[in-house]
């Protein structure tokens, strides 16, 4: 078994079979067509179209590089002269990279000759991801401008683009702090796989991690808690001093490194709940005004926003205003999960605000949800002068709420369902297909601690492929549907190495939900790629994973 499994290692990325070698690529293109004959990529030139951006040229040249450090002979980097658009493949030397307006802005198109090799895009994302097929299709040293194995490409055309605009990954800095080179290599793989949204959860009751100039407090108090509970003893504190955040300057370069990806980083500052980090900093803005402590344990805390107090919206345009300097994301996210009603129910600034604004229970909800919906919309609005728009996860539907907010659907598919039906757009991020927070196996033992104890929650990676994100929509639902996104909180994950176990290979079978059609997906493909592949460039690039056999 060892002997063959080494044989199909010496054999990947083309798992041979004489007459129709399959690619072990992820995720799997649309279209490959293969012909006869190789192209050798030793020593090629790499020539583009001098339209490109320059991060698209990084990015060719990045991979130049590698395949010259893993060939031992020189390739070129130059601008393609005298080249037009429409020249075939056949009849050009060397690697071509040229623009073409008329493909769908993510797409590509690689056309593999025996002398030339014809790539055309229409936008950076289009070229970044044409690179990374390529990537695949060579032996694994390309990743680290390692020799050995064959670097040639079969000849052939492949026509490529992806099912879902958004195609996301979150990421929790909170519960547990990951540095911007932790940060940046969690991007990398994303990049990999053609992921394109990084969701960023900045702030939560266990610290606040974005530095705000106009509110200095928030990352001096608000950054660091006494402590942290152990394990799932809520009542527990190792009394080690825990936290971090990022300055102004680490987080444009975050945002930088990100955007030469192709990926938008957009930020979660959440709101009116998960704020007891910022209530520390600034006490006066909850309903009792304190004293309060950067949370040491996991769960929903009772202590939010006060929304009674008009300080409070100062407070929170006045944090806005530097996110949206800092973040080019069209969306911001504006949380609104887990916002327990018991402060305001008691607080006479938030029963007056209820009452001025006329609130009633009702059918539709309860006078404080219904503040709830107040907020939204009002920071909805800040935003929208910004001309920002605002995600918010599925409790902004309590209520009664206008229009105009995207969805994010956690508590499963329903809130999801519910807002597309109602025209809003939606991104689906089901936690019992999208929660990589949760074991990967339903022997829990086997498992690392984790946050859930019920085996039936699991989300193996079988069940995660599985995740038909359009399933029980109507036709015009559907299209509200923008994409779909798998969340890492990390109240239970406190390394690198535990972090990037429970994301891979989950994050590729989220990327074939996000990257192919119905009819393309295949679990056994799929999972032949990884064994055959993809686990070995995860492991060229020192990436933790779970393996699978
Ligand atoms: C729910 S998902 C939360 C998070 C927790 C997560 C743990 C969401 C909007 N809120 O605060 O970290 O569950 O799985």
């Amino acid at each position: 078994m060892k002997k063959l499994l080494l044989l199909f290692a010496l054999l990947a990325p083309m798992s041979a079979t004489a007459k129709a070698p399959t690619l072990q690529i992820t995720p799997q293109p649309r279209e490959i067509k293969l012909a006869n004959g190789c192209f050798n990529v030793r020593g090629a030139g790499f020539n583009y179209d001098s339209s490109l951006e320059e991060r698209t040229v990084n990015a060719i040249g990045a991979l130049a590089d590698d395949i010259s450090a893993a060939t031992g002979k020189m390739s070129s980097v130059a601008i393609a002269a005298g080249v037009k658009s429409s020249s075939e493949a056949a009849k050009i030397k060397g690697i071509y990279f040229l623009k073409d307006a008329s493909l769908p802005e993510e797409d590509y198109r690689i056309e593999i000759a025996r002398k030339g090799v014809k790539v055309t895009a229409s936008s950076h994302n289009g070229f970044f991801y044409a690179v990374q097929t390529l990537r695949q299709m060579l032996p694994v040293g390309v990743y680290k401008g390692k020799a050995g194995g064959k670097w040639k490409l079969p000849c052939g055309v492949i026509s490529d683009g992806p099912r879902f605009a958004y195609r996301g990954m979150h990421l929790d800095p909170v519960r547990h702090f990951w540095s911007v080179e932790e940060t940046k290599k969690y991007l990398d793989v994303m990049a990999l796989y053609k992921l394109n949204r990084f969701h960023w959860h900045i702030t939560d009751d266990q610290g606040w991690r974005l530095e705000v100039k106009r509110y200095p407090a928030l990352t001096e108090k608000g950054a660091f808690r006494n402590g942290t509970m152990i394990g799932r003893d809520f009542g527990s504190n190792d009394g080690i001093r825990y936290g971090g955040y990022y300055t102004q300057e680490q987080i444009r370069e975050i945002v930088d490194y990100a955007w030469e990806r192709g990926i938008t980083v957009i930020p979660e500052v959440d709101l009116p709940g998960h704020m007891q980090a910022a209530l520390t900093a600034y006490p006066h803005l909850g309903c009792t005004g304190g004293p309060y402590e950067v949370w040491t344990r996991w769960g929903v805390s009772e202590d939010v926003l006060c929304v009674g107090l008009e300080e409070t919206f100062g407070f929170l345009e006045g944090v806005l205003d530097e996110v949206c300097e800092l973040f080019p994301s069209e969306y911001i996210h504006i949380g609104g999960d887990e916002c327990p009603k018991v402060r305001w129910a008691a607080c006479p600034r938030c029963q007056a605000r209820a009452d001025a604004l006329g609130l009633v229970s009702d059918e539709h909800g309860t006078r404080e949800q219904k503040l709830q919906n107040y907020v939204t919309a009002r920071i909805q609005a800040y935003l929208a002068d910004k001309s920002r728009k605002v995600i918010g996860w599925d409790e902004i539907l309590e209520g009664e709420l206008g229009d105009g907010a995207t969805v994010m659907s956690w508590r499963g598919v329903a809130g999801g369902i519910a807002a597309a039906e109602r025209e809003m757009d939606v991104i689906m991020t089901p936690n019992n297909y999208c929660y990589l927070d949760y074991a990967q196996s339903s022997d829990l033992e086997s498992e690392p601690l984790g946050i859930i104890r019920d085996p039936k929650r699991a989300v193996t990676l079988e069940k995660i492929y599985s995740y038909e994100p359009l399933e029980g929509l109507s036709e015009k639902a559907a299209g509200h549907i923008l994409g779909v996104q798998a969340n890492l909180w990390t109240e239970y994950i406190a390394t690198p190495e535990h972090l990037e176990y429970m994301l891979l290979p989950r994050m590729l079978a989220l990327a074939e939900v996000q990257w192919c059609a119905p009819a393309d997906r295949d679990y056994a493909r799929f999972h032949a790629a990884l064994v055959g592949h993809q686990q070995a460039i995860l492991s060229s690039l020192d990436y933790h994973f779970r393996p699978e056999e």
